[in-house]
């Protein structure tokens, strides 16, 4: 008889503001680097845009509603910084302090438990216009929105994280490409490391002003794998591991830097700096889909360049790499190395999906995806990882990122030229496993 998960085990599920809320001009919102971004031609998939996205800003109300319908108990969003904070800093938006609080009562009557992360990418564009993760002063910048959201929420939400993913926002955002502001300067790329973590350590101690808080941090945590079994793949691999998987999670829970990162950030680090970063936190967001890939790549500065996925791998419908043992091996490993209890804040199948004749979408394979994944991480606590929670990504369809609208990720589909929603299979999957889980909980 296997052993259930805890008895206080969270199913939730996740979003993010950008992606999602759409009312980008609407009500005092300010512009973030998205906005620009996605203005810029050739960035994005088809030109799309987060104007729109699924309106949830109007709509949430229907979206807690089909939360209900699931059955979670918990839902992972992210505040927008721009809404709240039109230039980042200064005069607060009282349109947009009260839309959280519209969603964060709607929820608390749907018993659906508020988890706010504060930063899901959606920087100010008048932060970045002052330099943004490579200045310094991002840090109390953060600090001072951790605030204002913990001020305004903190009586209602106890679930905090300060960052989703800095490992992707960083490294596409300012080496790799791929997401804004789109540079590619080392100097800034090892900047940028450094002041968000400093941000991360500003905000936990801004947040712990909230009676009762539960802070965490959303980290993406892959096996970084060589392409192929050779000295110099391997290294390269070992390089994406540093930057992908520990140059964030490290500094904020261990106290320092894997040693391959130290001579870039050392230019930017001071006296103190570790003591700032690593702050008590309460709990580590897991964020997984699949194994990365690395190669030796001699011309990179990083000294690593990414390699596809092997071709006689197993794949989701968007070419993603279906491997539950390393989601398991990746939950047992961030146990050992941060001892944290852990939530999964992010996990899911993207497809290009369309409606069917009968007007619905019977995603058997996103089914079968998180199935697996899920029974992965059963393995995981009952091998003894600390595993507290599970969010699948995500609950609706939505803009994802330079893919635009063509990849979709949704339990519930949504058209968005009229915005219906349409709850999938996986939707009604996922509820009766939830029930399912609650019952053997309770037996
Ligand atoms: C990320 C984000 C989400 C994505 C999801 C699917 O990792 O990019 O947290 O915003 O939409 O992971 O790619």
């Amino acid at each position: 008889m296997r052993r259930p998960l805890r008895r206080d085990f969270v199913w939730g599920v996740s979003t993010s503001s950008y992606q999602i809320e759409g009312a980008a001009q609407v009500d005092g919102r300010g512009p973030s680097i998205w906005d620009g971004f996605c203005r810029e031609p050739g960035r994005i998939a088809n030109g799309d845009t987060g104007d729109q996205a699924c309106d949830h800003y109007h709509r949430y109300r229907e979206d807690i509603a089909l939360m209900q319908s699931i059955g979670v108990n918990a839902y992972r969003f992210s505040t927008a910084w721009p809404r709240v904070l039109p230039k980042g800093r200064g005069a607060a938006n009282e349109a947009g302090l009260a839309f959280y609080d519209r969603l964060v009562d709607g929820l608390l009557e749907a018993h659906i438990e508020p988890w706010v992360c504060l930063y899901h990418w959606d920087l100010p564009q008048a932060l970045q216009d002052l330099g943004g993760w490579t200045n310094r002063d991002s840090a109390e910048w953060f600090a001072d929105y951790a605030r204002l959201i913990a001020g305004r929420l903190g009586d209602r939400v106890k679930r905090f994280a300060t960052f989703n993913e800095p490992s992707v926002f960083t490294i596409f955002g300012y080496s790799a490409g791929g997401q804004p502001p789109g540079t590619k300067e080392l100097e800034s790329f090892y900047a940028t490391i450094h002041h968000v973590n400093l941000a991360h350590g500003a905000a936990v101690d801004a947040l712990r002003g909230v009676a009762g808080a539960s802070i965490g941090v959303i980290h993406n945590m892959q096996p970084a794998r060589p392409a192929h079994p050779t000295p110099a793949d391997g290294k390269a691999a070992a390089i994406l591991d540093d930057i992908w998987n520990r140059a964030f999670p490290d500094p904020q829970i261990i106290g320092d830097y894997p040693a391959s990162l130290r001579a870039g950030i050392d230019l930017h680090r001071r006296e103190g700096d570790m003591e700032r970063i690593c702050r008590p936190i309460d709990w580590l967001g897991v964020n997984h889909y699949s194994p990365i890939y690395a190669k030796a790549e001699g011309a990179s500065p990083l000294g690593f360049a990414w390699a596809e996925v092997p071709a006689d791998a197993p794949r989701s419908p968007i070419g993603w790499q279906v491997d539950p043992e390393a989601f398991r091996d990746t939950l047992l490993d961030a146990h050992d190395r941060y001892g944290l209890p852990i939530y999964v804040t992010e996990n899911g199948a993207g497809a290009a999906e369309k409606l069917d004749a009968a007007g619905g979408v019977n995603d058997v394979e996103r089914i079968d995806y998180l199935s697996r994944y899920i029974e992965a991480m059963r393995e995981a606590a009952e091998k003894g990882a600390d595993v507290r929670g599970y969010f699948v990504w995500s609950l609706l369809d939505n803009f994802e990122w330079g893919a635009g609208y063509t990849n979709r990720f949704g339990l519930v589909f949504v058209d968005y030229a009229t915005q219906k929603r349409v709850p999938k299979a996986s939707a009604r999957w996922y509820a009766a496993t939830i029930k399912a889980h609650a019952a053997q909980a309770t037996s």
